[in-house]
């Protein structure tokens, strides 16, 4: 099987992105996921975020979830995330499917069309023409959307966080902006079924687990049991 990201899946690795709102578990299912992959016959795994995931990215992340860049609007904004994107993907991404490893990406261009796009009022061709400029052909092979009523989101956000630590630039942004993001995260995987799969992120830490293993092993079946089970399915 042909990946998107353009090499052999099953063979090799795949490209695997994760999105969502804010405190939808991508982080700790990255972890899960990755310690499951590394402990099956498949490609070394590399984990990854965004904005950041490189030197000169998580510079620039530093920036962005600070505010600073907030006055200037979305379009500097989707800017600076497509900086550090093309950074990311120069230096760690490409370079990683290329040696055949599986990239599980905490955030990708999805969270731009999201978060800039449909909550920050970009218009989505402009957004769609600067996708196409910044990613090229390395699209994702599977994008899991982890979904969420946004206000248990941002609550288990600032519970990780901790009393008297600030919300960042976008958990700061009213509950109407992160109800807007669900909508097009949902609306993305509704585009796009035969990249995104939507994952019910209420459920038990393990149970969201069960169900994004059972997810690849549909989609990806190579990557948890081995090239055999791939060729199996072809
Ligand atoms: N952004 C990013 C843009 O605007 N445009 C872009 O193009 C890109 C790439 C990044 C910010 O930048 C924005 C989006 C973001 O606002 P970030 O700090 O990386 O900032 O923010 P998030 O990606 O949202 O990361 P979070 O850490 O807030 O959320 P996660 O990773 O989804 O959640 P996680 O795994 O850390 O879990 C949060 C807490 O919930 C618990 C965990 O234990 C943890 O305490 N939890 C659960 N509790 C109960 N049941 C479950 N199923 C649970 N799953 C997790």
């Amino acid at each position: 099987m042909i990946g998107r990201s353009g090499k052999r899946v099953g063979q090799g690795g795949a490209f695997i992105t994760f999105e969502g709102g804010e405190g939808a578990g991508k982080s700790t299912q990255i972890a899960r996921l990755a310690a499951r992959l590394r402990g099956a016959p498949s490609a070394p795994v590399v984990t990854t975020r965004e904005p950041g995931g490189s030197a000169k990215a998580e510079a620039i992340r530093e920036a962005l979830l600070a505010g600073t860049v907030k006055r200037h609007g979305p379009f500097a904004e989707a800017l600076l995330f497509s900086a550090a994107r093309i950074d990311h993907l120069d230096t760690l991404i490409r370079p990683a499917l290329a040696r055949g490893e599986t990239v599980l990406c905490d955030r990708f261009s999805d969270s731009t069309r999201a978060y800039q796009g449909a909550a920050g009022g970009l218009d989505p061709a402009l957004l769609s023409t600067l996708e196409r400029v910044v990613v090229g052909d390395t699209k994702p092979d599977l994008t899991l959307i982890l979904d969420l009523d946004p206000a248990v989101g941002l609550a288990r956000a600032k519970a990780r966080a901790g009393e008297g630590e600030a919300a960042d630039r976008f958990e700061a942004e009213a509950l109407g902006f992160h109800t807007r993001l669900r909508q097009a995260f949902l609306a993305i995987a509704a585009a796009e079924p035969e990249r995104c799969v939507v994952i019910d992120a209420g459920l038990s830490l393990d149970a969201v687990e069960e169900a994004i293993a059972a997810v690849l092993a549909a989609r990806l079946p190579g990557l948890l049991s081995g090239p055999e089970a791939a060729d199996d399915a072809a």
